[in-house]
């Protein structure tokens, strides 16, 4: 049982962690062997936001967009380290998951992971995920849901493909 399995068993969140052994250190690698979208896996990515650590979910589709996180967080942001990763959440880059961190870090939730009915995020270890409708994944982060992805990575919603503002 890893560390964040242990976390679950003593809570009622109830999910089911997935164990592969191809492995799931990046959203490609995660989206193969669960056999689902890209944009169906969660980035856990750890930033530094005015001296204190935040977590931004973002759809394995999409590239965080720093200025954007910046604006959100209402502080300049910038990546953390691996240690620095590691000491706020408690796990090593690769298998963050998205709750059931060491510390209090507050959280940012990218709004296209609500395009999927469920969604599979980190389970501690670069081998392990779980699935998560993201409602339930934005109540167990109380995350703050906002458009944190890079504008060109994002398809274009309503109106023309003519570069409308959105
Ligand atoms: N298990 C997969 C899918 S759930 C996963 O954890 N993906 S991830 O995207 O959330 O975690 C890897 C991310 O960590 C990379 O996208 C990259 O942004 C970040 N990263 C990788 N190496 C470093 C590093 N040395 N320092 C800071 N961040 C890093």
């Amino acid at each position: 049982m890893n560390r964040f399995e242990s976390w679950l068993a003593a809570t009622e969140v109830g999910v089911t962690v997935r164990e592969f052994p191809q492995g799931t250190r990046t959203a490609v690698d995660a989206a193969r062997a669960v056999g689902c979208d890209v944009g169906q896996i969660v980035k856990s990515l750890v930033f530094v936001a005015g001296g204190n650590p935040v977590v931004a979910l973002v759809s394995g589709a999409n590239r965080l967009d720093e200025h954007r996180l910046a604006s959100v967080a209402g502080e300049p942001v910038v990546k953390a380290d691996a240690d620095t990763a590691r000491a706020a959440t408690g796990y090593a880059i690769g298998g963050v998951p998205p709750f059931g961190h060491a510390t209090d870090v507050p959280v940012y939730m990218d709004r296209d992971l609500f395009g999927y009915g469920v969604v599979w995020a980190a389970a501690g270890r670069p081998d392990s995920v779980f699935e998560i409708q993201p409602e339930r994944l934005r109540e167990l982060c109380s995350a703050v849901v906002a458009d944190i992805a890079s504008p060109s990575d994002r398809p274009l919603r309503g109106g023309s493909a003519c570069g409308q503002a959105r």
